[in-house]
């Protein structure tokens, strides 16, 4: 069996359950997808006094394993407590357990990128009773090819050519948006977004628009008229609104992955030219580290800034990728002519 756990974004854990029980136990948290669950106390009449079992299941990992159904892992042998599990949108949902693998059947099949929460009640061999209430992203059974393609990483104020925030992406195969993620790291924090179920073609660009201002024209383009949208850099492609927040001016790291948390696809590290020294650990060194895992980034040696895409930071310029660069990594980046921006058309 193949969980895909990766969709359980670790924000979207869903709401805790109240106790309902005196003296319920604390909250658990299931490390893997920081899934919360609630306690309760066994009922006496199925305690198991000459075990001394008190401690209720606890869950350690969760996901999709298809289209249809969904898989959630204990830290012991479990039973689903009869008809307390639930899929919103889609009703009642059956479950059965394998020792500690409890497996949902939904109701239907899942939407790609469509968000869904699942409530349901276990127990252990003990009687001590665990509520899972966790959100996911519908599984994307046929997810797309893409990459980024270019990148405007601040506001340009100019009349004639405003520009704002955006990342455009060329899509290398056909298939479906739905949960794939664009994080986007300063030095000092990360950002996230998920795209939403989106049929696209091989060939078709993508512009995510990362500093909207907030007007009614900037209408995401999920469906076929890709002339919907209006606002600055608003493009004859198919473009979507962001309020996750802005792209880093000079020095930042852009992932495009999977699924939420999941496989990296695809990486741009741009820095500051006089930026200099090894990166260290956590944040964007971490993820770079990453990136050298996956082949989708290149260092000399220990990762530094000198191995990101370097630059005089422009807002009259985007970085463009250059597909003759010879990357993974610096070299398949490089800037446009100056206002040469062409969010949603080929640089
Ligand atoms: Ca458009
Ligand atoms: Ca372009």
């Amino acid at each position: 069996m193949r969980i895909h756990p990766a969709p359980c974004s670790p924000e979207a854990q869903g709401r805790i359950a109240a106790g309902t029980a005196p003296g319920a136990a604390p909250l658990l948290a299931a490390a893997a997808l920081s899934i919360l669950l609630t306690s309760c106390v066994p009922d006496p009449a199925s305690s198991a006094p000459a075990a001394f079992d008190l401690k209720p299941p606890a869950l350690v990992e969760a996901g999709p394993e298809g289209a249809t159904s969904f898989v959630l892992r204990f830290d012991e042998e479990v039973k689903p407590v009869d008809g307390s599990f639930a899929v919103d949108p889609g009703g009642s949902a059956r479950a059965s357990a394998d020792g500690g693998d409890l497996r949902v059947e939904l109701p239907e099949r899942q939407v790609p990128g469509k968000r869904y929460s699942l409530v349901g009640d276990v127990r252990d061999g003990g009687g001590n009773a665990s509520r899972v209430i966790l959100a996911f992203s519908g599984y994307n059974d046929h997810p797309a090819g893409m990459r980024i393609s270019e990148v405007q990483t601040a506001k340009n104020s100019s009349t004639a050519r405003p520009h704002r925030d955006f990342v455009e992406f060329e899509v290398v195969s056909a298939g479906n948006l739905g949960g794939m993620e664009l994080s986007v790291s300063s030095t000092v924090k990360t950002l996230s977004w998920r795209f939403p179920g989106v049929e696209v073609a091989k060939g078709d660009f993508v512009v995510l628009h990362c500093a909207p201002e907030g007007m009614a024209a900037e209408i995401d383009e999920t469906g076929t008229d890709l002339l919907a949208s209006g606002g600055i850099d608003a493009s004859p492609s198919r473009d979507l609104w962001s309020k996750a927040g802005g792209i880093p001016d000079a020095t930042g790291l852009l992932v495009l992955r999977q699924s939420p948390g999941g496989k990296p696809l695809d990486v741009l590290f741009y820095c500051d030219g006089s930026k200099k020294g090894e990166l260290g650990e956590g944040g964007i060194g971490d993820l770079i580290g990453e990136a050298l895992d996956f082949d989708l980034w290149k260092a000399a040696g220990t990762p530094s800034w000198e191995d990101a895409f370097l630059w005089k930071p422009s807002v009259s310029r985007s970085i463009i990728r250059i597909p003759t660069g010879g990357g993974p990594g610096a070299t398949e980046w490089g800037l446009s002519a100056a206002s040469g921006q062409s969010p949603g058309l080929a640089n």
